[in-house]
């Protein structure tokens, strides 16, 4: 089997942007950094990388006959945001199971960004008290179970979509438009930078650019700050899904490489060097950044690129996978 013998439901709006962040580069006087921009990959919902693995999921869901897409995410969840999106765009139903995953003191933050969007988009929004993690939960079973018990036929999707035997397809399919883009642009990206908490984003990268002729560094920044879970579930995942698009080879340890260092101590609480990103995106750049995901794998990058751990004579590509919309709940970090 190959990538390409896979159904895929067309949800984007086709290859999404790759542009260069010129002035970023210039203040840091390092690697030419460019970014791929999940953020307007489609017009559903503010986009974002879930999207593209739903791509892979929605084929499946149809053929199953489902009605209904069940998922799990925090309150300010992107992934649950883009099911309840792609569930509209459907004519299907979304519940959506949205746990406490962040002890976040805003008054609004389970009421305005994501869940509100999932709300408008007419989404059946269960709250749940539990904390982070991203195992599968007896709520989301649950919510599966009450779906069939009222007469539909759900389609099971876990925490962003990733322990799932497609999760990684979407973006093994995002290194294969990589590729294209290079051949267009006349560049090629030797360091993908990517955030990593529930993992199928960066493995599917690496599943993805493994089968290509050219190696390349793919540095997942963990944002989880739970390391071993977040490199266990990036390998795991990684090796499945090579093995799915018929990779003819084991995957090396060396190519799955998941940093610690800018996560904090817990999963969704911005940290200085989070902020500093986010500001400095926004002030350089005018492109949006979000506390929980790409503040954090942007502070990893302006890291790397300044202490020369990404040489000068790189060329890096950022993901940015469009985890804007919680940035609503975090409005007392920017009163100044
Ligand atoms: C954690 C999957 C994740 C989300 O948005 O819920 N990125």
């Amino acid at each position: 089997m190959s990538l390409s013998d896979f159904s895929r439901y067309p949800l984007t709006f086709g290859p999404s942007p790759v542009h260069e962040l010129n002035r970023l580069t210039a203040h840091l006087g390092g690697a030419t950094i460019w970014a791929k921009r999940e953020d307007v990959n489609s017009g559903l919902a503010y986009g974002g990388n879930k999207t593209r693995k739903l791509e892979y999921l929605i084929p499946d869901a149809i053929a199953q006959g489902a009605d209904t897409l069940v998922s799990i995410g925090g309150y300010q969840s992107n992934h649950t945001r883009q099911v309840a999106a792609v569930a509209a765009k459907l004519g299907m139903q979304a519940v959506l199971v949205q746990e406490n995953w962040v002890d976040w003191p805003d008054s609004v933050n389970d009421r305005v960004g994501n869940i509100m969007l999932s709300r408008i988009m007419g989404a059946e929004v269960r709250l749940d008290p539990a904390g982070f993690g991203i195992g599968f939960k007896s709520s989301w079973e649950r919510a599966l179970d009450d779906v069939r018990e009222r007469g539909g036929t759900p389609y099971a999707i876990p925490a962003g979509a990733s322990d799932h035997r497609l999760g990684g397809l979407g973006f093994a399919n995002w290194a294969a438009e990589v590729e294209q883009q290079e051949r267009e642009l006349g560049v090629f990206f030797d360091t993908i930078v990517v955030c990593s908490v529930t993992g199928s984003t960066h493995a599917g990268m690496i599943a993805g650019f493994a089968g290509q002729d050219r190696p390349r560094r793919v540095i997942g920044i963990d944002a989880s700050a739970k390391i071993q879970e977040t490199r266990d579930q990036v390998a795991r995942i990684a090796r499945n899904t090579a093995e799915l698009i018929g990779l003819e080879r084991e995957l090396r340890d060396d190519e799955i490489t998941v940093l610690e260092g800018w996560a904090g101590d817990l999963y969704g609480i911005p940290v200085e060097s989070t902020m500093e990103a986010i500001r400095l995106t926004g002030r350089l750049e005018g492109v949006i950044i979000d506390p929980v995901y790409e503040g954090k794998s942007m502070a990893g990058l302006i890291d790397l690129v300044t202490s020369g751990d990404i040489p000068a004579s790189s060329n890096v590509l950022y993901a940015h996978l469009g985890g804007q919309p919680a940035i609503n709940a975090y409005s007392a970090l920017f009163r100044d």
